[in-house]
């Protein structure tokens, strides 16, 4: 079964590390958020992709979700202490070799699906990844007393505190999908939407010309990143009431409600299934905290198992 995935950080990243242990790994591809990606220190850094290949490699620091397990901060303390270098976004010695070799490709003229290959090879990963485009596509955050902040400059930066007039995912609307993106959705069996922000991760993906036509065109099942009317990494309940959206399981399948063939909510949501199956999607409640691999992958199961079978017309 040919899988694609569209993915953000965190969430997704756990999620995934159960899907290829449901799906034959080689069959999964896993289109990647650029809009989080930032230069630092001269250097080019991409939170998302970066995130799912060092789980799905083995080497992402545990508790945290992102950056290298066992890492060590060596050269941010010098940056900090000797330069007087940013230091409100961490990167560990480990994690800065990977921008390092990212940012010396770039620099060599090459693309970032280029760089994503090499990187995701090095880690020997047999899911394909993508990045949802090699132009650049930069998501902003007006906050609501007038400052224009880069979503890490916000998520990170200022804890998320500010209250959001507005996202922007600039540049979108001129990017175009990156090398075998269109061509692994058209040959999907299904898209799946991780767990993953609908504003800030899986909406700049779909905000990428093409992109939303195509996967409309394929099964679409998405598991809901909210659970019991509160997301469970801590930002979506302060972005969704910037587009109008309410901070609940039904209201996320809302967002998609073009696209859905179906949508996982949490067991704990299981009350929301009624309004979710009015969107005309099949809607499957179970347990979507992810404690561990094994839960993962039940829940990616449960997933796959909602929109395997023969296709209803699409009334949502
Ligand atoms: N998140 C933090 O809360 N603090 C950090 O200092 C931080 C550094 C960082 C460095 C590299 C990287 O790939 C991710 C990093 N993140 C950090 C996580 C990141 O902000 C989020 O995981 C994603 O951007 C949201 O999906």
């Amino acid at each position: 079964m040919k899988v694609v995935a569209l993915a953000g950080g965190v969430g997704a990243a756990r999620f995934l590390r159960g899907l290829v242990r449901v799906v034959e790994p080689a069959d999964v591809t896993v289109v990647v958020n650029t809009g989080d990606d930032l230069v630092l220190h001269g250097l080019h850094i991409s939170p998302d992709l970066d995130t799912v290949t060092y789980t799905l490699g083995g080497g992402v620091h545990p508790e945290q979700g992102w950056g290298r397990a066992g890492d060590t901060l060596t050269v941010a303390a010098e940056l900090r202490d000797r330069y007087g270098a940013p230091d409100w976004f961490t990167l560990g010695d480990r994690d800065l070799a990977t921008h390092l070799v990212r940012t010396r490709i770039l620099a060599e003229g090459g693309t970032l699906s280029r760089a994503t290959a090499v990187i995701a090879g090095a880690w020997e990963l047999a899911p394909t990844l993508l990045p949802m485009t090699d132009d650049p596509v930069t998501t902003r955050v007006r906050t609501a007393d007038g400052r224009d902040l880069h979503f890490q400059r916000w998520w990170v930066g200022e804890g998320a505190e500010p209250a959001v007039a507005e996202v922007v995912v600039a540049g979108a609307a001129e990017a175009t999908p990156a090398p075998g993106v269109l061509e692994a959705v058209g040959a999907a069996d299904v898209v799946v939407l991780c767990p993953s922000n609908p504003v800030v991760s899986i909406g700049p993906i779909l905000a990428v010309p093409g992109l939303r036509r195509a996967v409309a065109a394929r099964p679409v099942v998405g598991v809901s990143p909210i659970v019991g009317g509160r997301d469970v990494r801590g930002m979506a309940d302060r972005l969704l009431p910037a587009i109008g959206c309410e901070v609940s399981a039904d209201a996320v399948a809302g967002l998609y409600a073009d696209l859905l063939d179906g949508w996982v909510v949490d067991r704990r949501d299981a009350g929301l299934a009624d309004a979710v199956a009015a969107l005309g999607c099949r809607v499957a409640t179970t347990e979507s905290i992810m404690t561990t691999p094994q839960v993962a992958a039940s829940l990616a199961r449960t997933a796959l198992e909602l929109v395997a079978g023969p296709r209803r017309a699409r009334a949502c």
